[in-house]
């Protein structure tokens, strides 16, 4: 055959593959102007809810991540929200937002300082806070790690080294035999997958290391972690609603002709998502076995933010702006607003069978210009899922109120409420009082 015979056949394969690959993964795209935003139908018992970290707001912590803000010269946590001292008063803002539940987490450098060291006092004051809660007929949900640990388990390699894991099960333990008389929703560890990418593979989060080989260690050893904590925490109370957030980011091809662009989407879906996902359905990620994984899950939290365009050459950082498609509105952290992929992220985490609880999603936004259209847009989506007959619990709006974001410190805020860090005055935001009236 002529060259250019062969040509026409290699051309007429690629359109082929990129025709299918286009169809069976289609991009979604609302047409948003159709939508009618205020109709919205939940059920009765639909759980509403605002969520927070415990390093994001109680301020003054010492752990991982305080060394970390110090030794890499960014944005120092400090007072924070000042939670730690403030925590009855910011439960008067909850309630005032009319939510029935409350997500945070509890600081493991606080309550176990130094490898042996118990600090009851502070495990007090949380199970105070969550007697506090249940007063004002507020649910909370408690994760056990939200990016924070002791400063001592780091020095050890913290997720690194599998046989560290025992260290943390003793301390959620302690926590679940201390507070689940009175608490049914438990989550284990916030996105596993952000934490290690971020962390072994961006230089973003402590421990700030850029390997690979090491990013895909923790993201295993976190996830055998939960597993171990699992089955011992619901050993002690079979009872216990037990789960994980996971942070499900749509991977899109940036030009959609490209099947580098496809590769590319395939093969970041299966580390960010895809992997986590396989731990729980088919016991195996990254082709290791995860003994027990499979039936570890009584629901899973879906914290969704965005989507991402990608190609072979995307960033490496987050410090830039990420493409987006020319009608969509990019938030301030850089990625733009995607509603549409909510449902997509609900979709991919069918496999797992179980109910999903959305666990975070929010808009960095600090003059809360896009965060009523951001919140009616993700709510009419979730109320479309409903419709549908998929299996959603709850939504929890993150976050409660302005706090430290990580490696972008102080300059992106998250809050149905405004804070003013100098005077640490709490000023409700116009989203926040559009949220209030959605939940009356
Ligand atoms: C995360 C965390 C939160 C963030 C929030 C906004 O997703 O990184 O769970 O702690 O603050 O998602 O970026």
């Amino acid at each position: 055959m002529l060259w250019w015979a062969w040509l026409l056949i290699a051309l007429a394969v690629y359109c082929l593959i990129t025709a299918i690959l286009c169809l069976r993964f289609p991009e979604t795209h609302i047409d948003w102007n159709q939508v009618n935003l205020e109709e919205l139908t939940f059920p009765t018992d639909f759980s509403w809810g605002v969520a927070t970290a415990s390093h994001q707001i109680e301020g003054h912590n010492q752990n991982n991540w305080s060394k970390f803000e110090s030794e890499r010269g960014i944005e120092v946590s400090g007072a924070a929200c000042n939670h730690w001292n403030r925590w009855e008063t910011d439960f008067d803002l909850v309630e005032s937002l009319g939510v029935g539940h409350y997500r945070f987490s509890i600081e493991w450098s606080r309550i176990q300082p130094q490898e042996g060291e118990w600090n009851e006092d502070a495990l007090q004051q949380y199970s105070k806070m969550i007697d506090n809660l249940l007063a004002r007929g507020i649910e909370p949900m408690v994760t056990l790690h939200h990016f924070s640990h002791p400063i001592w388990f780091e020095e050890k390699g913290g997720f690194l080294n599998q046989s560290n894991i025992h260290f943390w099960a003793d301390y959620c333990e302690r926590v679940f035999t201390a507070l689940s008389d009175r608490v049914t929703n438990w989550c284990t560890v916030n996105e596993p997958e952000v934490f290690s990418i971020m962390g072994y593979h961006m230089k973003l989060f402590p421990p700030g290391k850029g390997s690979i080989r090491k990013t895909i260690r923790v993201m295993k050893n976190v996830v055998m972690a939960h597993v171990t904590v699992y089955h011992s925490l619901k050993a002690l109370r079979p009872e216990a609603r037990i789960g994980l957030a996971k942070n499900i980011t749509i991977f899109d091809p940036l030009h959609r002709w490209n099947l580098l662009h496809w590769l590319t989407t395939f093969i970041l879906n299966y580390i960010w998502n895809g992997a986590i996902i396989s731990a729980f359905t088919k016991g195996r990620m990254f082709g290791r076995r995860i003994p027990k994984a499979k039936g570890s899950l009584d629901y899973i939290g879906l914290n969704y933010y965005t989507h991402a365009l990608v190609s072979p050459f995307i960033p490496q950082t987050i410090e830039v702006d990420l493409p987006k498609r020319p009608h969509e509105i990019m938030t301030e952290f850089g990625y733009p607003m995607y509603a549409e992929g909510l449902q997509r992220s609900v979709e991919l985490l069918k496999p797992l069978k179980v109910p999903i609880e959305i666990t975070e999603n929010g808009v960095a936004d600090s003059e809360d210009s896009l965060r009523p259209e951001h919140l009616k847009r993700h709510l009419w989506v979730i109320s479309e899922m409903l419709k549908q007959g998929f299996d959603i619990r709850s939504y929890y709006h993150w976050s409660l109120m302005d706090n430290f974001e990580w490696a972008e410190g102080y300059s992106l805020r998250f809050g149905l409420y405004h804070v003013d860090y100098e005077t640490q005055v709490r000023t409700l935001r116009k989203s926040g009082e559009i949220y209030r009236k959605i939940i009356n």
